[in-house]
């Protein structure tokens, strides 16, 4: 698969394999860390539910905002599935990389998949970790695959277009210095929900039938369109209740408990409006629009 042109998301510089030789399988060996705001590690928490493998994984989520300091795991969300960081002396994500790398001067990003028993990050890549806990549910559970071999050419291409042609551009559009690169970006956010929304016409989740890894994927972003880069990112031409397929399959995922149960509406929308890198003074939330809590579809008050 093709490497992605994802600006403003951090590149990552772990992608190592969770169960190899050198690293025996064991319960709660393995441990994630992700944050509210952020929908790259939402991808990982969805996975880790809907793959059944709670009991397996570990999982640590971190306060929604960041700070110059990093995301802040002493001061972590509070739910049952977010547990105490296992690592000892550690209070906020750059920690983690430093124990981990001697000397690493990288972004400290979220999600990281962790080895607790050797002390090291195994890989810091959404797209990778995904994929690695799917053949894990596979491998131990026998648990029917979200990325299906006879499928994975249409899921690829799907997961491609969604990165190049939506999540690239938004990032773009809201981190833009000049208005033609803002307009090109804007065109393309808006060009790729009226594709998917003729796209989600005649089927149920984007690969057909049955939930793949690319819906997963597609719900963490969607989900933040009308409550967060409808106003933080001026992306602004519609809502994507505006869009009847893509809202239907949005209430389709959020009738998943495994899906709408990791969204925090009110968590991330702080996160997005109060964190130190992104483009707001941070001085407040904004009260609009309406939302659905376990879709993220803007509500038109009666
Ligand atoms: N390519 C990475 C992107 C991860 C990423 O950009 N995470 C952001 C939050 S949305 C982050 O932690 N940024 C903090 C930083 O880089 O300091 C992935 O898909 O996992």
């Amino acid at each position: 698969m093709k490497t992605n042109e994802l600006c403003h998301v951090t590149n990552t510089a772990f992608h190592d394999r969770l169960d190899s030789e050198s690293r025996p399988f064991k319960a709660k060996r393995y441990w994630l860390f992700t944050s509210k705001l952020c929908p790259f590690a939402h991808r990982t928490e969805i996975a880790r539910k809907l793959l059944k493998l709670t009991d397996i994984i570990g999982l640590t989520i971190a306060g929604s905002i960041q700070t110059s300091k990093g995301w802040n795991l002493a001061d972590r969300y509070q739910s049952p599935d977010s547990a105490p960081c296992p690592i000892d002396g550690v209070t906020h994500v750059p920690e983690i990389y430093q124990r981990s790398t001697l000397g690493y001067s990288g972004r400290a990003s979220v999600p990281i998949l962790f080895d607790t028993t050797s002390n090291i990050i195994i890989n810091n890549e959404s797209a990778e970790i995904v994929r690695q806990l799917d053949e894990l549910a596979v491998r131990l559970l026998g648990y029917r695959s979200l990325y299906p071999s006879p499928y994975r050419d249409l899921i690829d291409q799907h997961l491609q277009q969604l990165d190049n042609k939506f999540i690239a551009p938004i990032y773009r559009a809201g981190f833009s210095q000049d208005q033609d690169t803002y307009h090109a970006n804007f065109e393309q956010v808006f060009g790729y929900l009226k594709t998917l929304d003729q796209q989600l016409k005649s089927v149920p989740y984007l690969a057909g039938e049955q939930i793949t890894i690319v819906d997963i994927h597609a719900y963490c972003h969607l989900s933040r369109f009308d409550s967060v880069y409808h106003a933080l990112y001026h992306l602004n031409l519609n809502y994507l209740s505006s869009y009847p397929n893509i809202s239907a399959y949005m209430l389709r995922l959020a009738n998943i408990a495994d899906f709408a149960d990791t969204l925090d509406v009110q968590t991330m929308k702080a996160g997005y409006f109060h964190s130190w890198n992104q483009p707001t003074p941070g001085y407040f939330v904004p009260e609009g629009p309406i939302v659905d809590p376990r879709s993220g579809l803007a509500i038109t008050p009666q």
